[in-house]
Protein backbone atom coordinates (compact mmCIF):
# COMPACT_ATOMS: atom_id res chain seq x y z
CA UNK A 1 0.00 0.00 0.00
CA UNK A 2 1.35 3.64 -0.91
CA UNK A 3 -0.26 6.72 1.30
CA UNK A 4 1.10 10.31 1.71
CA UNK A 5 1.03 10.35 5.15
CA UNK A 6 1.40 7.31 7.61
CA UNK A 7 -0.05 7.76 11.02
CA UNK A 8 0.62 6.17 13.70
CA UNK A 9 -1.58 6.11 16.29
CA UNK A 10 -5.78 6.75 16.28
CA UNK A 11 -5.87 8.74 19.35
CA UNK A 12 -6.89 12.46 19.26
CA UNK A 13 -3.94 13.86 17.71
CA UNK A 14 -3.80 10.65 14.50
CA UNK A 15 -7.49 11.02 14.32
CA UNK A 16 -7.85 14.95 13.88
CA UNK A 17 -4.46 15.36 11.83
CA UNK A 18 -6.02 12.08 9.65
CA UNK A 19 -9.29 14.49 9.53
CA UNK A 20 -7.78 18.01 8.66
CA UNK A 21 -5.79 15.92 5.60
CA UNK A 22 -8.39 14.15 4.49
CA UNK A 23 -10.73 17.94 4.21
CA UNK A 24 -7.11 19.18 2.44
CA UNK A 25 -7.33 16.54 -0.36
CA UNK A 26 -3.89 14.71 1.16
CA UNK A 27 -4.18 10.70 1.89
CA UNK A 28 -3.22 9.31 4.99
CA UNK A 29 -3.75 6.42 6.44
CA UNK A 30 -4.05 5.40 10.06
CA UNK A 31 -2.26 2.54 12.23
CA UNK A 32 -3.80 1.98 15.65
CA UNK A 33 -2.79 -1.24 18.06
CA UNK A 34 -5.95 -1.43 19.93
CA UNK A 35 -9.61 -1.83 18.30
CA UNK A 36 -12.33 1.30 18.32
CA UNK A 37 -14.03 0.07 22.18
CA UNK A 38 -10.68 0.07 23.99
CA UNK A 39 -9.89 3.57 22.03
CA UNK A 40 -13.08 5.28 23.40
CA UNK A 41 -13.00 3.46 26.64
CA UNK A 42 -10.15 5.49 28.01
CA UNK A 43 -11.59 8.22 30.26
CA UNK A 44 -9.33 10.80 30.04
CA UNK A 45 -9.31 14.96 29.03
CA UNK A 46 -12.59 16.95 29.70
CA UNK A 47 -11.67 20.70 29.01
CA UNK A 48 -11.30 22.04 25.28
CA UNK A 49 -9.58 24.97 24.74
CA UNK A 50 -10.68 27.54 22.19
CA UNK A 51 -7.76 26.79 19.59
CA UNK A 52 -9.27 23.15 20.28
CA UNK A 53 -12.49 23.85 19.70
CA UNK A 54 -11.60 25.92 16.66
CA UNK A 55 -9.63 22.80 14.88
CA UNK A 56 -12.72 20.46 15.65
CA UNK A 57 -14.77 23.15 13.67
CA UNK A 58 -11.85 23.62 10.81
CA UNK A 59 -12.25 19.65 10.38
CA UNK A 60 -15.82 19.83 10.07
CA UNK A 61 -16.62 17.92 13.37
CA UNK A 62 -17.85 20.73 15.25
CA UNK A 63 -21.40 19.63 15.40
CA UNK A 64 -21.98 17.42 18.16
CA UNK A 65 -19.70 19.45 20.17
CA UNK A 66 -21.33 22.84 20.08
CA UNK A 67 -25.14 21.01 20.85
CA UNK A 68 -23.88 19.22 23.70
CA UNK A 69 -20.70 20.64 25.14
CA UNK A 70 -20.94 23.02 28.24
CA UNK A 71 -19.41 26.17 27.72
CA UNK A 72 -17.39 27.40 30.98
CA UNK A 73 -16.19 31.45 31.74
CA UNK A 74 -14.75 30.47 34.92
CA UNK A 75 -14.17 27.89 37.56
CA UNK A 76 -13.23 27.84 41.37
CA UNK A 77 -10.12 27.23 43.19
CA UNK A 78 -10.87 26.18 47.26
CA UNK A 79 -8.20 27.12 49.61
CA UNK A 80 -8.28 27.45 53.41
CA UNK A 81 -11.30 26.77 53.17
CA UNK A 82 -13.06 28.89 51.43
CA UNK A 83 -13.37 29.48 47.03
CA UNK A 84 -12.72 32.08 44.94
CA UNK A 85 -13.70 32.21 40.99
CA UNK A 86 -11.04 33.03 38.51
CA UNK A 87 -13.82 34.84 35.82
CA UNK A 88 -11.89 33.43 32.51
CA UNK A 89 -13.44 35.48 30.52
CA UNK A 90 -12.90 38.87 32.53
CA UNK A 91 -9.72 38.18 32.51
CA UNK A 92 -9.21 37.04 28.48
CA UNK A 93 -11.23 39.82 26.87
CA UNK A 94 -14.38 37.02 26.72
CA UNK A 95 -12.51 33.94 25.99
CA UNK A 96 -13.77 30.79 27.18
CA UNK A 97 -13.28 26.91 27.22
CA UNK A 98 -15.38 24.06 26.91
CA UNK A 99 -15.96 21.27 28.66
CA UNK A 100 -16.45 18.29 26.34
CA UNK A 101 -14.75 14.73 26.84
CA UNK A 102 -11.75 13.24 24.71
CA UNK A 103 -14.27 10.72 24.17
CA UNK A 104 -16.60 12.34 22.70
CA UNK A 105 -13.63 14.33 20.36
CA UNK A 106 -12.59 10.79 19.60
CA UNK A 107 -15.67 9.55 18.66
CA UNK A 108 -17.03 11.96 16.12
CA UNK A 109 -13.63 12.01 14.77
CA UNK A 110 -14.16 8.04 14.44
CA UNK A 111 -16.87 8.64 12.90
CA UNK A 112 -16.49 11.28 10.80
CA UNK A 113 -13.62 9.11 9.23
CA UNK A 114 -15.70 6.20 9.11
CA UNK A 115 -18.70 8.50 6.96
CA UNK A 116 -15.57 9.66 4.60
CA UNK A 117 -14.35 5.77 3.46
CA UNK A 118 -10.97 6.53 5.27
CA UNK A 119 -8.97 3.73 5.91
CA UNK A 120 -7.92 3.01 9.92
CA UNK A 121 -6.07 -0.19 10.37
CA UNK A 122 -7.74 -1.22 13.81
CA UNK A 123 -5.24 -4.05 16.02
CA UNK A 124 -2.17 -3.28 14.04
CA UNK A 125 0.66 -5.26 15.42
CA UNK A 126 4.20 -4.79 15.60
CA UNK A 127 4.05 -1.64 14.38
CA UNK A 128 7.55 -0.42 12.90
CA UNK A 129 8.71 2.92 11.12
CA UNK A 130 11.51 2.64 9.02
CA UNK A 131 13.56 4.99 6.75
CA UNK A 132 12.72 7.67 7.46
CA UNK A 133 16.50 9.77 7.67
CA UNK A 134 15.67 9.28 3.42
CA UNK A 135 12.75 10.05 1.06
CA UNK A 136 11.04 6.85 1.09
CA UNK A 137 9.86 6.12 4.41
CA UNK A 138 7.63 2.96 5.17
CA UNK A 139 5.43 1.50 8.12
CA UNK A 140 5.21 -1.99 8.62
CA UNK A 141 2.78 -3.99 10.94
CA UNK A 142 1.49 -7.35 11.02
CA UNK A 143 -2.95 -8.05 10.92
CA UNK A 144 -4.37 -11.37 11.19
CA UNK A 145 -1.00 -13.22 11.08
CA UNK A 146 0.15 -11.80 7.84
CA UNK A 147 2.78 -9.02 7.36
CA UNK A 148 1.85 -5.72 5.34
CA UNK A 149 3.95 -2.71 4.27
CA UNK A 150 2.60 1.02 3.52
CA UNK A 151 5.13 3.50 1.68
CA UNK A 152 4.78 6.64 2.54
CA UNK A 153 5.98 10.60 2.14
CA UNK A 154 6.17 11.38 6.00
CA UNK A 155 5.03 9.38 9.04
CA UNK A 156 2.94 11.04 11.81
CA UNK A 157 4.06 9.97 15.08
CA UNK A 158 0.72 10.36 16.99
CA UNK A 159 0.66 6.84 19.01
CA UNK A 160 1.03 7.92 22.87
CA UNK A 161 3.96 8.17 25.40
CA UNK A 162 4.59 4.22 25.18
CA UNK A 163 4.35 4.58 21.02
CA UNK A 164 7.11 3.40 18.80
CA UNK A 165 8.07 6.05 16.95
CA UNK A 166 9.56 8.20 19.80
CA UNK A 167 11.29 5.31 20.91
CA UNK A 168 12.45 4.57 17.17
CA UNK A 169 14.34 7.98 16.62
CA UNK A 170 18.16 7.80 16.65
CA UNK A 171 19.57 8.17 20.18
CA UNK A 172 21.91 10.46 19.57
CA UNK A 173 19.58 12.54 17.99
CA UNK A 174 17.17 13.11 21.14
CA UNK A 175 16.62 14.41 24.11
CA UNK A 176 14.10 13.65 26.65
CA UNK A 177 13.09 16.07 29.46
CA UNK A 178 11.16 14.23 32.87
CA UNK A 179 9.84 15.06 36.03
CA UNK A 180 8.01 12.60 37.38
CA UNK A 181 5.47 13.49 40.75
CA UNK A 182 5.29 11.74 43.91
CA UNK A 183 1.87 11.10 43.97
CA UNK A 184 -1.02 10.28 41.29
CA UNK A 185 -4.58 11.25 40.95
CA UNK A 186 -7.22 8.68 41.16
CA UNK A 187 -10.51 9.41 39.08
CA UNK A 188 -14.35 8.42 39.28
CA UNK A 189 -16.65 9.17 36.70
CA UNK A 190 -20.33 8.86 38.27
CA UNK A 191 -24.04 9.40 36.89
CA UNK A 192 -24.82 12.11 39.57
CA UNK A 193 -24.92 15.73 38.45
CA UNK A 194 -21.82 17.69 39.26
CA UNK A 195 -21.38 19.37 42.45
CA UNK A 196 -20.98 23.11 40.87
CA UNK A 197 -21.58 24.42 37.31
CA UNK A 198 -18.15 24.91 36.97
CA UNK A 199 -14.97 22.97 37.86
CA UNK A 200 -13.44 23.28 41.56
CA UNK A 201 -9.75 23.35 42.10
CA UNK A 202 -8.99 22.51 45.59
CA UNK A 203 -5.40 23.17 48.02
CA UNK A 204 -5.99 21.24 51.10
CA UNK A 205 -4.47 20.11 53.65
CA UNK A 206 -5.16 16.37 53.00
CA UNK A 207 -4.10 16.96 49.39
CA UNK A 208 -5.45 17.71 46.17
CA UNK A 209 -9.09 17.40 44.57
CA UNK A 210 -10.77 18.43 41.11
CA UNK A 211 -14.75 18.58 41.04
CA UNK A 212 -15.09 18.64 36.66
CA UNK A 213 -17.95 16.82 34.83
CA UNK A 214 -18.91 15.77 31.46
CA UNK A 215 -22.46 16.80 31.36
CA UNK A 216 -25.26 18.55 33.41
CA UNK A 217 -25.82 14.72 34.79
CA UNK A 218 -22.45 13.15 34.77
CA UNK A 219 -19.53 14.03 37.25
CA UNK A 220 -15.81 13.76 37.17
CA UNK A 221 -13.70 14.04 39.90
CA UNK A 222 -10.09 13.16 41.24
CA UNK A 223 -8.15 12.60 44.32
CA UNK A 224 -4.26 13.45 44.75
CA UNK A 225 -3.46 10.18 46.22
CA UNK A 226 0.04 8.19 46.84
CA UNK A 227 1.79 6.48 44.16
CA UNK A 228 1.41 3.39 46.34
CA UNK A 229 -2.24 3.25 46.16
CA UNK A 230 -3.86 0.34 44.58
CA UNK A 231 -6.88 1.27 42.66
CA UNK A 232 -8.69 -2.00 44.18
CA UNK A 233 -8.35 -0.47 47.63
CA UNK A 234 -10.47 2.31 46.89
CA UNK A 235 -14.16 1.36 47.57
CA UNK A 236 -16.34 3.89 45.64
CA UNK A 237 -17.86 5.15 49.83
CA UNK A 238 -14.08 5.58 50.58
CA UNK A 239 -13.71 7.46 47.69
CA UNK A 240 -16.42 10.15 48.34
CA UNK A 241 -15.90 10.24 52.07
CA UNK A 242 -12.50 11.36 51.07
CA UNK A 243 -13.68 13.94 48.30
CA UNK A 244 -15.97 15.56 50.91
CA UNK A 245 -13.11 16.28 53.34
CA UNK A 246 -11.35 17.84 51.02
CA UNK A 247 -14.37 20.24 49.99
CA UNK A 248 -15.56 23.23 51.89
CA UNK A 249 -18.83 22.38 53.24
CA UNK A 250 -21.67 24.00 50.96
CA UNK A 251 -19.54 21.63 48.53
CA UNK A 252 -19.59 19.18 50.58
CA UNK A 253 -23.53 19.20 51.62
CA UNK A 254 -24.35 19.49 48.06
CA UNK A 255 -22.23 16.45 46.30
CA UNK A 256 -24.39 14.07 45.29
CA UNK A 257 -23.15 10.48 45.72
CA UNK A 258 -23.35 7.58 43.71
CA UNK A 259 -21.61 3.71 41.98
CA UNK A 260 -18.18 4.68 39.92
CA UNK A 261 -18.80 3.76 36.07
CA UNK A 262 -14.41 4.32 35.88
CA UNK A 263 -12.45 4.07 38.73
CA UNK A 264 -8.48 4.73 37.84
CA UNK A 265 -5.37 5.47 39.07
CA UNK A 266 -2.93 7.74 37.20
CA UNK A 267 0.25 8.53 37.48
CA UNK A 268 1.63 12.64 36.98
CA UNK A 269 4.46 13.63 35.03
CA UNK A 270 5.99 16.35 33.21
CA UNK A 271 8.14 15.00 29.96
CA UNK A 272 9.49 16.76 26.68
CA UNK A 273 10.96 15.81 23.82
CA UNK A 274 13.37 17.32 21.47
CA UNK A 275 13.37 17.84 18.42
CA UNK A 276 10.07 16.66 17.66
CA UNK A 277 11.30 16.03 14.44
CA UNK A 278 13.18 13.05 12.53
CA UNK A 279 14.27 13.82 9.21
CA UNK A 280 11.09 12.62 7.48
CA UNK A 281 9.01 11.36 10.98
CA UNK A 282 7.44 13.69 13.19
CA UNK A 283 5.77 13.17 16.65
CA UNK A 284 3.08 14.96 17.99
CA UNK A 285 0.50 14.85 21.27
CA UNK A 286 1.75 12.66 24.07
CA UNK A 287 4.62 10.80 21.65
CA UNK A 288 6.58 13.92 22.21
CA UNK A 289 5.39 15.70 25.30
CA UNK A 290 3.35 14.79 28.52
CA UNK A 291 1.93 17.18 31.32
CA UNK A 292 1.09 16.59 34.98
CA UNK A 293 -3.29 16.88 34.05
CA UNK A 294 -3.46 20.17 36.88
CA UNK A 295 -4.00 22.55 33.72
CA UNK A 296 -6.13 20.49 31.48
CA UNK A 297 -3.40 21.09 28.67
CA UNK A 298 -2.35 17.28 27.49
CA UNK A 299 -5.57 16.80 24.46
CA UNK A 300 -5.34 20.76 23.46
CA UNK A 301 -1.53 20.62 23.22
CA UNK A 302 -1.94 17.70 21.20
CA UNK A 303 -4.36 19.15 19.17
CA UNK A 304 -2.00 22.50 18.21
CA UNK A 305 1.26 19.90 17.81
CA UNK A 306 -1.45 18.74 14.78
CA UNK A 307 -2.36 21.71 13.67
CA UNK A 308 1.11 23.39 12.91
CA UNK A 309 2.10 19.76 11.45
CA UNK A 310 -0.95 20.24 9.20
CA UNK A 311 -0.05 23.27 7.91
CA UNK A 312 3.37 22.67 7.21
CA UNK A 313 2.75 19.26 5.17
CA UNK A 314 0.16 21.40 3.75
CA UNK A 315 2.52 23.93 2.37
CA UNK A 316 4.40 21.07 1.37
CA UNK A 317 2.32 19.25 -0.70
CA UNK A 318 0.59 22.68 -1.98
CA UNK A 319 3.73 24.94 -2.51
CA UNK A 320 6.13 22.52 -3.00
CA UNK A 321 8.03 23.84 -0.05
CA UNK A 322 9.06 22.16 2.85
CA UNK A 323 9.54 26.12 5.30
CA UNK A 324 6.68 24.89 7.07
CA UNK A 325 8.14 21.34 7.84
CA UNK A 326 11.16 22.73 8.84
CA UNK A 327 9.91 24.84 11.27
CA UNK A 328 7.66 22.53 12.90
CA UNK A 329 9.57 21.12 15.95
CA UNK A 330 10.46 24.99 16.96
CA UNK A 331 7.31 26.45 16.59
CA UNK A 332 5.01 23.32 18.39
CA UNK A 333 7.99 23.20 21.40
CA UNK A 334 7.97 27.16 22.00
CA UNK A 335 4.18 26.74 23.24
CA UNK A 336 4.57 23.08 24.33
CA UNK A 337 7.49 24.57 26.84
CA UNK A 338 4.88 27.44 27.86
CA UNK A 339 1.94 24.80 28.62
CA UNK A 340 4.94 22.30 30.61
CA UNK A 341 5.12 25.76 32.47
CA UNK A 342 1.77 26.11 33.04
CA UNK A 343 0.81 22.66 34.00
CA UNK A 344 4.34 22.15 36.45
CA UNK A 345 3.76 25.64 38.19
CA UNK A 346 -0.10 25.07 38.76
CA UNK A 347 0.79 21.22 39.92
CA UNK A 348 3.37 22.42 42.66
CA UNK A 349 0.68 24.73 43.50
CA UNK A 350 -1.71 22.39 44.48
CA UNK A 351 -0.86 19.54 45.81
CA UNK A 352 1.22 17.83 48.64
CA UNK A 353 4.24 16.69 48.19
CA UNK A 354 5.96 13.99 50.81
CA UNK A 355 8.66 16.56 51.63
CA UNK A 356 6.62 19.27 52.79
CA UNK A 357 6.68 20.94 56.15
CA UNK A 358 3.88 22.96 57.51
CA UNK A 359 5.60 25.81 55.92
CA UNK A 360 4.92 24.82 52.30
CA UNK A 361 1.19 25.08 53.15
CA UNK A 362 1.82 28.86 54.65
CA UNK A 363 3.59 29.50 51.01
CA UNK A 364 0.97 27.89 49.20
CA UNK A 365 -1.68 29.57 50.62
CA UNK A 366 0.06 33.39 50.41
CA UNK A 367 0.55 32.15 46.96
CA UNK A 368 -3.08 31.43 46.19
CA UNK A 369 -4.10 34.56 48.24
CA UNK A 370 -2.12 37.17 46.23
CA UNK A 371 -3.61 35.57 42.99
CA UNK A 372 -6.84 35.59 43.52
CA UNK A 373 -6.85 39.17 44.77
CA UNK A 374 -4.25 40.29 42.18
CA UNK A 375 -5.63 41.77 38.40
CA UNK A 376 -2.01 40.32 37.18
CA UNK A 377 -2.24 37.16 39.31
CA UNK A 378 -5.93 36.48 37.83
CA UNK A 379 -5.00 37.36 34.35
CA UNK A 380 -1.20 35.12 34.48
CA UNK A 381 -4.04 32.41 35.80
CA UNK A 382 -6.71 32.59 32.90
CA UNK A 383 -4.47 33.57 30.07
CA UNK A 384 -2.70 30.36 30.63
CA UNK A 385 -5.79 28.36 31.16
CA UNK A 386 -7.33 29.93 28.03
CA UNK A 387 -4.60 28.75 26.10
CA UNK A 388 -2.07 30.42 24.67
CA UNK A 389 -2.75 31.77 21.01
CA UNK A 390 -1.74 29.61 18.07
CA UNK A 391 0.71 32.40 16.63
CA UNK A 392 2.29 33.09 20.03
CA UNK A 393 5.32 34.21 19.43
CA UNK A 394 8.21 33.61 22.17
CA UNK A 395 9.49 37.00 21.92
CA UNK A 396 6.61 38.79 21.26
CA UNK A 397 4.24 40.62 24.46
CA UNK A 398 1.32 38.32 25.23
CA UNK A 399 -1.64 40.80 25.01
CA UNK A 400 -4.95 38.97 26.93
CA UNK A 401 -7.11 41.78 27.22
CA UNK A 402 -7.94 43.31 23.48
P1 LIG B 1 -3.14 9.02 23.01
O1 LIG B 1 -4.51 9.43 23.37
O2 LIG B 1 -2.34 8.29 23.99
O3 LIG B 1 -3.28 8.14 21.67
C1 LIG B 1 -2.19 7.42 21.13
C2 LIG B 1 -2.74 6.24 20.36
O4 LIG B 1 -1.65 5.52 19.79
C3 LIG B 1 -1.87 4.13 19.97
N1 LIG B 1 -0.57 3.44 19.92
C4 LIG B 1 -0.15 2.69 18.89
N2 LIG B 1 -0.72 2.38 17.74
C5 LIG B 1 -0.02 1.57 16.90
N3 LIG B 1 1.21 1.06 17.20
C6 LIG B 1 1.81 1.36 18.36
N4 LIG B 1 3.01 0.85 18.65
C7 LIG B 1 1.13 2.21 19.27
N5 LIG B 1 1.43 2.69 20.49
C8 LIG B 1 0.39 3.43 20.88
C9 LIG B 1 -2.57 4.04 21.31
O5 LIG B 1 -3.29 2.82 21.45
C10 LIG B 1 -3.46 5.26 21.28
O6 LIG B 1 -4.74 4.97 20.75
O7 LIG B 1 -2.28 10.27 22.53
P2 LIG B 1 -2.71 11.60 21.73
O8 LIG B 1 -3.58 11.24 20.56
O9 LIG B 1 -1.48 12.36 21.50
O10 LIG B 1 -3.68 12.37 22.74
C11 LIG B 1 -3.18 12.93 23.93
C12 LIG B 1 -4.26 12.95 25.01
O11 LIG B 1 -4.82 11.67 25.11
C13 LIG B 1 -3.73 13.40 26.38
O12 LIG B 1 -2.81 14.46 26.24
C14 LIG B 1 -4.85 13.89 27.32
O13 LIG B 1 -5.73 12.85 27.63
C15 LIG B 1 -4.27 14.45 28.63
N6 LIG B 1 -5.30 14.83 29.62
C16 LIG B 1 -5.96 16.03 29.51
N7 LIG B 1 -5.72 16.87 28.47
C17 LIG B 1 -6.43 18.03 28.33
O14 LIG B 1 -6.16 18.78 27.38
N8 LIG B 1 -7.43 18.41 29.21
C18 LIG B 1 -7.73 17.63 30.27
O15 LIG B 1 -8.68 17.96 31.00
C19 LIG B 1 -6.97 16.40 30.48
N9 LIG B 1 -7.25 15.60 31.50
C20 LIG B 1 -5.59 13.99 30.70
C21 LIG B 1 -6.59 14.41 31.64
C22 LIG B 1 -4.95 12.77 30.85
C23 LIG B 1 -5.26 11.96 31.93
N10 LIG B 1 -4.58 10.73 32.04
C24 LIG B 1 -5.22 9.50 32.22
C25 LIG B 1 -3.18 10.68 31.73
C26 LIG B 1 -6.91 13.62 32.71
C27 LIG B 1 -6.23 12.40 32.89
C28 LIG B 1 -6.59 11.59 34.11
C1 LIG C 1 -11.33 16.28 33.49
O1 LIG C 1 -12.52 16.64 33.45
O2 LIG C 1 -11.00 15.10 33.27
C2 LIG C 1 -10.28 17.26 33.82
C3 LIG C 1 -10.63 18.60 33.90
C4 LIG C 1 -9.66 19.54 34.23
C5 LIG C 1 -8.36 19.12 34.46
C6 LIG C 1 -8.02 17.79 34.36
C7 LIG C 1 -8.99 16.85 34.04
O3 LIG C 1 -7.43 20.04 34.82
Amino acid sequence: MRTQVAIVGAGPSGLLLGQLLAKAGIDAVILERQTPDYVLGRIRAGVLEQVTIDLMEEAGVSQRMHAEGLVHEGFDMLYQGQRKRVDLSKWTGGKKVMVYGQTEVTRDLMAARAAAGLTTIYEAANVQVHDFDGKNPRVTYEKDGQSHEIQCDFIAGCDGFHGVCRASAPRNAIKEFEKVYPFGWLGLLSDTPPVHHELIYVNSPRGFALCSQRSQTRSRYYLQVPLTDKIDEWTDDAFWQELKLRLDPEAAANLVTGPSIEKSIAPLRSFVTEPLRFGRMFLAGDAGHIVPPTGAKGLNLAATDVKYLFDGLVEYYKDGSEAGIDRYSELALARIWRAERFSWWFTQLMHRFPEDSEITQKFQNAELDYLMNSEAGLTSIAENYVGLPLDFSRNGLLKSRP
